[in-house]
This record gives C-alpha cells, sequence and structure tokens, in this order.
C-alpha cells in the first residue's frame, strides 16, 4: 500500500512538467509547484510557456541597474535601468530619463525594497538606494520603470544603509556610511575626523498616493560608519536599527583601527519620535533639511552595544527579536525588543555618548547565537527559524529563535538547527518576504560573492553566483545555481499575483503635452534654429520621415508609439548621433539633438517589430550653416 503510494508521488512529480498544453501562466488543475516536491530539477523547472510563482528583484551593484529573475526557474527576465544609462531600454537617452540621471552616468544599488502596507509587500514600489551618489530611485511595479531619483540627499555620505520602508512606506529610511564636515562641501582635516565629521540618519518621505520622494527629517550622528539597517514590526514598528562597523571614529587604516573595540554601536531609532519633534519645531535648518541634534532632542536616538564590528540586524516577523550578524565574532546576537523598551523606560543606561544615552548590552541581549564564522545578514521563515548568512565558512546557518527552553539556553549550540555549503563566500541571503511580518517560507537565494569558477570560463572577471534552497523542510536543499551580473547584494522576493503590471500604456492616460496617435497630426515646425517633431511609430514606418534641418540646429523629437498591442515595442536610432530612445506601446518620448554635423543620417527601428522591422527607416538631413556669401545669395 505505502508502496503504491511512493509511486504514485513520484510520477505525478515526473509528470509535472510535461502536461504543457495549458495557455502560458495557467497551471492545470493540482499543477501547483511545490518546493518540496520531487527532485531539485523538477522543483525549478518551469516549462516553456509557464511562468514563475515569485519575483526575484536583485540590486545590479555598480552596474547601476536591478535584475529581474523568475523563482523558482532563477531565469533572468528584465533588467531594469536606473542609476547609468541602458541602450537596451532607451534609457538615458530620451529627455526625461536623462533629466532624472542628472550628473551623473553611474550608481551602486546595494538593497532593494519592496512597498508595504500593514508590514506585508503590497506590490506597488520598490525602492533602491546608491551608496556612491547619496541617491534613493522609485521603481514603479506597474510599469517596472525608474520614475524618480532623489538625491543627492543632503548632509548624507555614502548612502549604503538604506533602503528600508517602514510597514505602511511612510518612509524610506537611509543611514550614511561615510561621516564629512557638514554642511557638504565645506572642507576639514580628516585628521579632525572625531570633532569635524558627523554621520546622518534620513527619514525620506513617501507620498502616499503616488509615491513621490522627499527628504523628511534627519538624525545628526557622531562620525560613526554606519553599515546594513532593518526597520521594526508589530511592537517594535516605529523604530529602525542599524550597525556601526567604526565606533572607534577611525579615519585612517580601518582595516585596522576600526575592529579595535570589543563593543560597536547599533542605533536604535524612534522615527516617529523624530517625526513629532520635527513638527513641534525642535530641530534645526541644515542645508534645507530640518535636522534633529539627539543630545538635545532626548527619546529619539539611543546606542545600544554590540560585539565587535557587526555588519547586519534584522528584525524578525513578531518584530520582538533583533539579530545582529558580529563579522569577527562567530555569533548572533539576539535582542529582546520588549528589554530594551524596559530598559528606555527605567532609564537602564550604561553610559553616554555625546548625549545619546548607551542602553546596558546585558540587560538587553538575549543570547549570542554560535552560528559560525563571519555571519552577516539573517533572515526569516514565519516558523520561528532564521537564516544567517556566514561569509567566512560559506555557509547558510538555520537557526532556532527564542523564546528558548532552559536547556537551550543553557547550551545555544542546541539552537543550531542545520547548516549547508553554499559556493562561495556568501553575502546577504534573502527569503521570500524575510523583512515582512509574513514571510512565505518555502525559498531562500543565497547571494555568493565568489563564483570561483563554477560556470564556464568567461576569463578573470567572473560573476557571482546565486542558490536557490528551498527551506520548507527540518533540513535546507540546494536546488539551483544561477550566475548573475556584478552585483547582487540584497534582493526581494514577492508572490507574482501581488505584482499587476500592465502590458501597454493606455492611450487614454498618455499626458505627453506632444503626444499625437495619427498621421494628419504628426508634423515638422521651425522656429529660429529650433525645430520641432511631432512624430508616431507604427509597424513598420516612422511618420514623418523625413526631417531637413541644417547645421546648428537644435532638432526636438516627440516621438509616439502608438501601437496598443502587448510586446510591440519600437526604437529609433539615429546613425552618429549617439541617439536611441526606445518607445513602449502607448509611450510618448522625447529626444533632442543639436546638428553638430553636416549630411544625411539615416535613422531606423531598434527594436525588431515586424516582418518589415528592416524598412522601417527614414532621413535626418543636415545642410551646412548659410555663410554671409551664401545668405547674400
Ligand atoms: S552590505 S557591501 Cu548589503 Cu552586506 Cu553592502
Ligand atoms: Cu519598429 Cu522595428
Amino acid at each position: 500500500m505505502k508502496k503504491s503510494l511512493l509511486i504514485s508521488a513520484t510520477l505525478a512529480t515526473a509528470l509535472l512538467p510535461f502536461s504543457g498544453c495549458n495557455p502560458p501562466g495557467q497551471k492545470s488543475a493540482g499543477e501547483t509547484k511545490t518546493a518540496s516536491a520531487g527532485t531539485p530539477a523538477a522543483r525549478t523547472y518551469v516549462a516553456p510557456g509557464d511562468k514563475d510563482e515569485y519575483y526575484l528583484f536583485y540590486s545590479g551593484g555598480h552596474s547601476g541597474q536591478v535584475y529581474v529573475a523568475g523563482i523558482p526557474s532563477m531565469r533572468h527576465i528584465s533588467t531594469i535601468p536606473v542609476f547609468a544609462p541602458y541602450p537596451a531600454t532607451g534609457y538615458g537617452f530620451d529627455e526625461e530619463s536623462k533629466k532624472m540621471l542628472g550628473d551623473y552616468s553611474w550608481g551602486d544599488v546595494h538593497h532593494p525594497g519592496l512597498s508595504k502596507k500593514d508590514g506585508v509587500y503590497d506590490g506597488r514600489f520598490l525602492f533602491v538606494n546608491d551608496n556612491a551618489n547619496n541617491r534613493v530611485a522609485r521603481i514603479s511595479l506597474s510599469d517596472f520603470k525608474t520614475h524618480q531619483i532623489l538625491g543627492p540627499i543632503p548632509n548624507s555620505s555614502g548612502n549604503h544603509g538604506s533602503s528600508f520602508v517602514t510597514d505602511n512606506t511612510e518612509y524610506v529610511l537611509v543611514a550614511s556610511r561615510f561621516s564629512v564636515p557638514l554642511p557638504k562641501g565645506r572642507y576639514a582635516d580628516p585628521k579632525d575626523y572625531e570633532k569635524e565629521f558627523n554621520g546622518m540618519l534620513s527619514g525620506i518621505k513617501v507620498d502616499p498616493q503616488s509615491g513621490e520622494m522627499s527628504v523628511g527629517w534627519q538624525i545628526l550622528t557622531p562620525p560613526f560608519d554606519w553599515d546594513l539597517g532593518s526597520t521594526g514590526k508589530g511592537p517594535s514598528e516605529g523604530w529602525a536599527f542599524w550597525t556601526s562597523y567604526n565606533t572607534e571614529m577611525a579615519h585612517e587604516t580601518l582595516e585596522a583601527t576600526s575592529t579595535q573595540g570589543e563593543r560597536d554601536y547599533a542605533a536604535v531609532v524612534n522615527w516617529r519620535a523624530a517625526e513629532a519633534a520635527v513638527k513641534e519645531g525642535k530641530a534645526t535648518m541644515l542645508d534645507g533639511v530640518p535636522v534633529i541634534d539627539p543630545a538635545k532632542v532626548p527619546g529619539v536616538l539611543y546606542f545600544m552595544p554590540v560585539p565587535k564590528s557587526p555588519h547586519g540586524i534584522d528584525t524578525d516577523p513578531s518584530g520582538r527579536w533583533i539579530a545582529a550578524g558580529g563579522k569577527l565574532q562567530p555569533v548572533a546576537s539576539v535582542f529582546d525588543f520588549e528589554k530594551i523598551m524596559a530598559a528606555i523606560a527605567k532609564k537602564d543606561f550604561e553610559s553616554e555618548f555625546r548625549g545619546v544615552p548607551v542602553i546596558r548590552y546585558e540587560s538587553v541581549l538575549e543570547g549570542s547565537v554560535p552560528v559560525g564564522l563571519g555571519p552577516l545578514h539573517t533572515q526569516f521563515d514565519g516558523r520561528g527559524n532564521a537564516y544567517t548568512s556566514l561569509y567566512i565558512e560559506s555557509v547558510v546557518a538555520k537557526w532556532k529563535l527564542p523564546p528558548w527552553t532552559a536547556e537551550e539556553k543553557a547550551d545555544l549550540n542546541k539552537v543550531i538547527l542545520d547548516k549547508i555549503d553554499v559556493h562561495y563566500n556568501i553575502g546577504h541571503l534573502v527569503l521570500g518576504g524575510g523583512d515582512t511580518k509574513k514571510p512565505y517560507g518555502d525559498y531562500l537565494v543565497a547571494m555568493n560573492k565568489l563564483s570561483k569558477g563554477r560556470h564556464l570560463s568567461v576569463g578573470p572577471s567572473q560573476p557571482e553566483s546565486s542558490q536557490l534552497i528551498d527551506v520548507t523542510g527540518q533540513k535546507m536543499a540546494m536546488l539551483y545555481e544561477a550566475f548573475t551580473e556584478p552585483e547582487p547584494h540584497f534582493a526581494q522576493i514577492i508572490k507574482a499575483d501581488t505584482v499587476n503590471a500592465i502590458e501597454v500604456y493606455p492611450k487614454a492616460d498618455n499626458k505627453h503635452p506632444h503626444a499625437v496617435w495619427e498621421a494628419k497630426d504628426t508634423g515638422v515646425v521651425r522656429n529660429g534654429n529650433k525645430v520641432e517633431v511631432k512624430m508616431i511609430a507604427i509597424r513598420s514606418r516612422f511618420i514623418p520621415d523625413r526631417i531637413d534641418t541644417q547645421e546648428g540646429d537644435e532638432l526636438t523629437i516627440h516621438i509616439t508609439n502608438v501601437e496598443q498591442t502587448t510586446d510591440m515595442i519600437h526604437g529609433i536610432g539615429i546613425i552618429e548621433q549617439n541617439m536611441n530612445v526606445v518607445i513602449d506601446p502607448g509611450e510618448t518620448k522625447t529626444l533632442k539633438v543639436t546638428m553638430t554635423k553636416t549630411g544625411v543620417f539615416p535613422f531606423y527601428c531598434t527594436n525588431f517589430c515586424s516582418a518589415l522591422h528592416q524598412e522601417m527607416q527614414g532621413y535626418l538631413t543636415v545642410k551646412p550653416a548659410p555663410t554671409a556669401e551664401t545668405a547674400a545669395k
């Protein structure tokens, strides 16, 4: 009896991938892919035409972009350009995206953060930070495009400790990695670091309707180098936490000097109190932003000691347990938020630093879990388990969160439940919904810093590796290995059905002032040396397909892709004008070129659109500017 059951289960799994006659995305009854059934190959196999269950948004690091993949297949689906031009979508060439990029042509994306409602992802926005140029960008998940880049943020240098989204997306919270003399632009000698330099914590306000971001307020800090953070939830909602890796306030050879202290500090921030203090006029304006001095406004900031050079600090789904990775100590320190609140209420402080109370370590520490070597980040499955990445050990450690039994407390080795090898040197890890109140609890992606040739050779520049791990069982199981462009720092995993993306821009929603939809409304208008074109792109022509200009003219083209069909994209590339704009169905974009060269410059559709795609072309002519002589004739 038992045997036949087993066989039929295996058979069913084996048959799964081949029931492929459903329309794309529709599964037949019973065909729900689960993390735990079948061989790793069957568990990650998404048949041609079928769709993945989750989106994985992972950071593109210093490529400045965000990559979109599917889980469980780990297939790369799309690249969302954010901080760097990307000719594939024409990003950074049209006027709208050029304006967003401003003076910068790169960024360093580390930590994508999804918007939330009531502590769970709502599928509206993805926020990403730029470590390099102190910016935060907002991607809309209705069209998977970047809609706003805020920054450089005043008084903040090195936007590494973000983007941490509060439970109802009131704020995206940001911490400065580097301390500099403030306001920015002021010179001071790094020798005077302790006195002249400062760090900053920032609340980036998010408009509940539009998602538009603005700098709400800031909290001045000593020149600690702030590292990773997280927002509270449940009982700790309204609070946020960051670690510092340089409480020593070293400003040279940090490798040695910033690692001397046995303890560093974490910042414990009451962001609701910060918001209230600003409303009550307790802040001082600095470079246009209300800045709170925590020595003068008690209750906004506390310091909490954590062991030696911590890195990640993560709040569990219940909001009570806060786990800090201790890079140079083989433990994850678990703090109890209830005890933190009690210590604050009783003013049970061990000291103060520059007017900021330092919470007594022993009174808030629940325990130090001996996870292993090089603990960095922790994620949660919603079933009372935590998963910590161990950089040095190249392992993910699974352990049990408190409450612990007396026996476990006496020997915390007992709460380590499992370890799995990853390849190699894991940085972040992400579990679906792992930073929300309700993690999905099935898949975990280990984002490994080194791939060490576990792929076809591509020369010395090797990719990073991401490994998909099933966390549904007692033991973790390795499912799949994918390779990524540099550099997947952190990622977010969201259920696909929480995201509702459009596939064409409805004509009725196109608010571009120069959008035109019919041939009769297109045309070329000259005004002095300004030439303005209203153009449409439709399979398989540009209307107009001839533009006549003269040397020195400023040419503006407003081009509307009038298609209303899914996946019917057109592009316009102009030969030797360094111009390529791609227009999605129903979209209008504006491009500008100054005519510095004479001649005839063909333009053509860059995005394959039809059997007559090759024929989709036209001519831009540029006559020499009239000289005194030719003008007199
Ligand atoms: S932290 S190097 Cu995300 Cu582990 Cu930036
Ligand atoms: Cu239009 Cu190719």
